[in-house]
């Protein structure tokens, strides 16, 4: 049976989203683990903008975006209903972490190549965002209701990334958000799909990961 081929890096917080997604819906697939800073021409191939995540479906279809391939991954199987009703609210948070959180983020982690500011300006427009699951905490379990959904597990790679520039401060400043992150990385999708796997090379296969549904 032909697999879908994910290219995919590790610590890339897009590809975790990825990857999340695909285990959460037991999609099997074949893993290609790639380096950002030696990519193959496999994946420029796929997707001239050369970033991760790639899906590349049997059919040929080609998803690039990740939230795409979590949408079509759900699509396919959501076992625990992470589409709710409130998905608009959801898409707009993502949205919100994609477009503007991430790019403090960004700044706040490399805060060295962008000394026009002090690290805690960067620091603080993360905060501004942040505070708002902050309080959407303090009535529930998860972001958008009393069980797991899509923009927890969207958002969570970002906010652990965020959370590991300082983790003393994290889980002081943001009590709420430190529990609810510490539950998710703990949970067996997080854990399985931060597994680590060799550098796919062209001349070879990459990884297959087989669910038996
Ligand atoms: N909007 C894209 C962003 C993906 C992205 O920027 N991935 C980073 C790695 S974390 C990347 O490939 N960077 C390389 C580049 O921008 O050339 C998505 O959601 O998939």
């Amino acid at each position: 049976m032909k697999l879908p081929v994910l290219y995919t890096f590790r610590r890339c917080p897009y590809a975790m989203r990825a990857r999340i997604s695909l285990y959460y819906s037991k999609i099997s697939y074949e893993h290609r683990e790639i380096l950002l800073k030696d990519r193959p021409g496999e994946l420029y191939a796929l997707s001239p903008k050369g970033t991760v995540p790639v899906l590349n479906l049997p059919d040929g279809k080609v998803l690039d975006e990740s939230l795409d391939i979590m949408k079509w991954s759900i699509s396919v199987n959501d076992p625990d209903s992470w589409l709710v009703n409130n998905i608009t609210d959801q898409l707009n948070a993502i949205r919100i972490n994609d477009d503007d959180f991430k790019k403090w983020l960004d700044k706040y982690k490399y805060h060295d190549r962008y000394p026009e500011f002090p690290i805690k300006y960067y620091r603080h427009e993360c905060e501004e965002i942040l505070q708002s699951f902050e309080k959407k905490l303090d009535k529930r379990t998860y972001l958008f209701c009393q069980k797991i959904s899509l923009a927890d597990m969207a958002i969570l790679p970002f906010i652990r990334q965020f959370a590991n520039v300082d983790i003393l401060w994290f889980n002081g400043r943001f009590a709420n958000i430190s529990k609810w992150m510490g539950e998710l990385i703990e949970s067996e999708i997080f854990q399985s799909m931060m597994k680590k796997y060799e550098i796919w090379k062209p001349s070879s296969k990459g990884q297959k990961i087989i669910f038996n549904n």
